[in-house]
């Protein structure tokens, strides 16, 4: 089974939302059903990840208690493991989620707010899995409180240092650690401007020594440049991995997973070339 991909060239993380927006209509089957419909496409348009998660943090999203996001979460994780060997990922905060998603099958743990919720770091370390560690204001004691960042790259940076001491302190291993600044309005906390001074200036995160990941599809910054819908953006996003890709992002987190696969294998090829 591959549990986690080769890093030396960009890999690709296809979103399965199974938040309840993503599945309107849905008895518990059906959404089942949806959702493996849609790994599967995707494992088949070329993912090498999977990151299933049923709490949005979009910017207008609500809070939903732990038990219904295991309830969306698991089935899926365990259903697609029974089916499949590609790399599973678990978009959540919840330590209770990551204890039973990973004993379900998943094998990366992607936090939005970098495992900042009591008890965690502690699953974290004690399953030994990659994690994701995401920079977002979600884990900031005043909600609604934007900073005003002085440099942003500096900012997110002591935040990484920060997050990764505990997890060291924790006993989850650098080696399990993979870095991602947080693309994104709302309570991920950048303003247009400074997601796109992020994806000029992602190089520098490579001084940490860590793997990288960015998620910048459908965002809402590129809909202040575009004026268009999320729906919309699919070109503009695989534009903006294929920059990242160039700048050392190692895993791009994505919807278009076969138009991304496509340019970067373009871009493999001018670099083999
Ligand atoms: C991300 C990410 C994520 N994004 C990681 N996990 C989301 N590691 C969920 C907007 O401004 O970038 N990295 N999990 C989705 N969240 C958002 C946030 C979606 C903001 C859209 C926006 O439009």
């Amino acid at each position: 089974m591959q549990v986690y991909p080769d890093l030396a060239s960009p890999r690709i993380m296809g979103i399965l939302n199974v938040t309840p927006d993503s599945f309107s209509d849905g008895g518990r089957y059906n959404s089942l059903e949806r959702a493996l419909v849609h790994a599967r496409a995707m494992i088949a348009a070329g993912a090498d990840i999977i990151d299933i998660g049923g709490e949005s943090t979009r910017p207008t999203a609500q809070r939903i208690p732990v038990q219904e996001e295991i309830d969306r979460v698991v089935p899926v994780v365990a259903a697609l493991r029974k089916e499949s060997d590609s790399t599973i990922s678990v978009d959540t905060s919840s330590p209770e989620v990551m204890r039973e998603a990973v004993a379900a099958g998943a094998s990366i743990i992607n936090d939005v707010r970098a495992l900042s919720r009591p008890g965690a770091l502690e699953v974290a370390a004690e399953f030994q899995v990659p994690v994701v560690l995401m920079h977002s204001l979600l884990d900031q004691q005043e909600p609604g409180v934007v900073p005003v960042y002085d440099d942003i790259v500096a900012a997110i940076g002591d935040y990484f240092l920060e997050r990764v001491r505990l997890c060291e302190l924790a006993g989850i291993k650098r080696e399990n650690i993979i870095l991602d600044p947080g693309f994104g309005g709302g309570m991920f906390g950048k303003t247009p401007a400074l997601n796109y001074e992020l994806v000029k200036r992602f190089d520098e995160f490579k001084k940490f020594g860590f793997p990288l990941l960015a998620g910048v599809s459908r965002k809402g910054f590129i809909g202040t440049v575009l004026d268009n819908t999320a729906d919309e953006r699919m070109v503009a996003s695989v534009a903006l991995a294929v920059l990242l890709a160039q700048v050392g992002a190692q895993i791009l987190r994505v919807h278009d997973v076969r138009e991304t696969a496509d340019a970067l294998a373009m871009l493999r090829a001018v670099a083999d070339a």
